[in-house]
């Protein structure tokens, strides 16, 4: 299997030859993330966390250092290097799949994607420190810009905004222009809309419906609702209780375009997608009858 997403994410090419979106395995390395928090804080638990995801279907392994959970602060470079190039170097060594690095700085980036990551995942959207797309242009990584306003820590006070899609649209469409403006080739470019970040339940609810003018915008749509709040706030469920939920969005976000779901339960998911992925393509073939 590739470890090539020009060729693996952008022809959504999978192994034996059928379109289908990708799966983003979830290792956080942090003792406080909102859904796994500290139950894979320890380096070696995360490798044999990630290697899991792998042998359950995961298509990419996501590995974070940093908690972007709602409320909390950040960690300084030299904690969230300690915690996350082990485990990158770890995988490495036991996984083709393609690596991504969950960061929001370019020291962290680079030094990933020195030990062979091959994405990376900014949830500020170059907010943080715009120079991480020069480091992404750098080394040719695939690039995922997730919409998101202000810091974790203050993220869910006072949302406003006046359409939140075409808001969405709009502030991802300056991140993109930042990145081209600073040499990301515009094929490496991933758009998320960061459900849960800065997002009320009805916005997280828009945007997984309105879908599709985001992917409108040229570049894949990676999706991560796994185990979110709007899921708890619309059923009730407790975070370890929510896989329903979290395949209902799964099969919502593949049926309006997303290219790649971002999710803790792989194995789960992955059958949820291949589902969704069938439905579309009936969808289409039927169109071409
Ligand atoms: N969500 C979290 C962290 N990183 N990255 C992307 N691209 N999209 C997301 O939705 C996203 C992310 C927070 O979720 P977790 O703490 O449960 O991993």
């Amino acid at each position: 299997m590739s470890s090539d997403l020009r060729v693996y994410g952008s022809k959504m090419v999978c192994a034996e030859g059928t379109p289908r979106p990708l799966i983003m395995g979830v290792v956080n390395v942090t003792p406080d993330s909102f859904s796994d928090g500290g139950r894979y804080f320890d380096g070696q638990q995360a490798i044999d966390h990630g290697m899991q995801l792998v042998e359950e279907g995961a298509d990419i392994l996501d590995i974070g250092g940093e908690s972007t959970r709602p409320g909390s602060s950040g960690v300084d470079e030299a904690e969230e290097l300690r915690r996350v190039l082990p485990v990158i170097e770890g995988l490495k060594k036991r996984t083709d799949r393609p690596l991504s690095i969950d960061t929001v700085k370019p020291s962290v980036a680079r030094q990933a994607l020195e030990r062979g990551a091959v994405m990376v995942n900014d949830v500020s959207m170059l907010r943080h420190d715009s120079s991480l797309a020069a480091v992404a242009a750098e080394y040719n990584a695939e690039l995922v810009l997730m919409h998101s306003r202000k810091t974790p820590e203050e993220m869910q006070r006072d949302i406003a905004y006046d359409d939140v899609v075409t808001d969405v649209i709009a502030e991802l469409g300056a991140a993109v222009s930042e990145a081209r403006a600073q040499g990301v080739d515009g094929v490496k470019i991933w758009l998320d809309p960061g459900i849960g970040f800065a997002k009320t339940a009805a916005h997280n609810l828009a945007l997984l419906a309105r879908l599709p003018e985001l992917c409108a915008m040229g570049h894949r749509v990676l999706v991560g609702p796994s185990r979110k709040s709007f899921i708890g706030q619309l059923t009730g469920a407790a975070v370890d209780d929510r896989i329903g939920g979290t395949a209902a969005a799964v099969t919502a976000a593949i049926l309006h375009g997303a290219a790649a779901v971002r999710v803790h339960d792989v194995a789960v998911m992955r059958q949820t997608a291949l589902i969704a992925a069938g439905i579309n393509e009936a969808r289409h073939g039927s169109q071409a009858r």
